[in-house]
């Protein structure tokens, strides 16, 4: 029997090197002969990512409720096919995942048990990293960008939202330092960690 992939999610702020240090985690997996595969959420490439994206882009505005099931359902949409995956051997390093969804949304002001519910389902990360940055270092890499919520004040209220929603399965990294001992931190989380779950038996994924 095949053994199942691991399903690793990477969180953070705007700004913190999430999709940089994805891209590593996914070349360094797949040099050490894991098949592992880069997801993104949101995917902007299907419907609801370009209705996303277009909000986003603040080409569009969207009741906050309505954005945000759209983000779930973004989610919603791929799992079949990420769970094919990863009980076919690959594992998943996934930039954003439901934290983000409750984070945002909270932070702008929605109940947090109430931006929970759609997502309740999904498949269950493994390992959730949270790629830790004060607002003030985000900053300093040059500013946010041009989309919404990329705004100092809510990017605060989105760090301390957060850090609610961490549990037993999350991982904090400290994102402030240089991108290579970032980059080594996960690494070595992420050996850790593998080594643990094969020495226990990986459990199937909740569903
Ligand atoms: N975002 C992302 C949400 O508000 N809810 C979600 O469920 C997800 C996955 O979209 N500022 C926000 C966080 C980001 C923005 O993400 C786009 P990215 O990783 O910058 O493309
Ligand atoms: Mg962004």
């Amino acid at each position: 029997m095949v053994q199942r992939g691991l399903l690793i999610v990477v969180e953070g702020c705007d700004r913190s090197g999430k999709s940089t240090q994805c891209e590593n985690l996914v070349a360094k997996l797949q040099q050490t002969g894991n098949d592992t595969e880069l997801v993104k959420f949101p995917d902007r490439t299907t419907q609801t990512g370009k209705m996303i994206d277009s909000y986003l882009q603040q080409k569009s505005d969207l009741d906050d409720h309505a954005i945000h099931l759209l983000f779930s359902a973004n989610r919603w949409e791929a799992m079949k096919t990420l769970s094919e995956k990863l009980s076919t051997g690959t594992t998943l390093v996934v930039d954003r995942y439901a934290f983000s969804g409750v984070a945002f949304s909270s932070a702008k002001g929605l109940d947090l048990e109430w931006c929970r519910n759609p997502d309740i389902g999904l498949l269950t990360p493994d390992i959730v990293l949270f790629l830790d940055l004060t607002i003030d270092e985000a900053e300093k890499r040059g500013g946010f960008g041009q989309e919404r919520y990329e705004k100092r004040d809510l990017q605060i209220k989105v760090r301390d939202e957060f850090t609610k929603l961490q549990d037993d399965t999350w991982k904090f990294i400290d994102a402030s330092q240089s991108k290579d001992q970032v980059q080594q931190d996960i690494w070595d989380t992420i050996k850790q960690f593998k080594q643990k779950s094969t020495k226990d038996g990986i459990q199937p994924l909740q569903f």
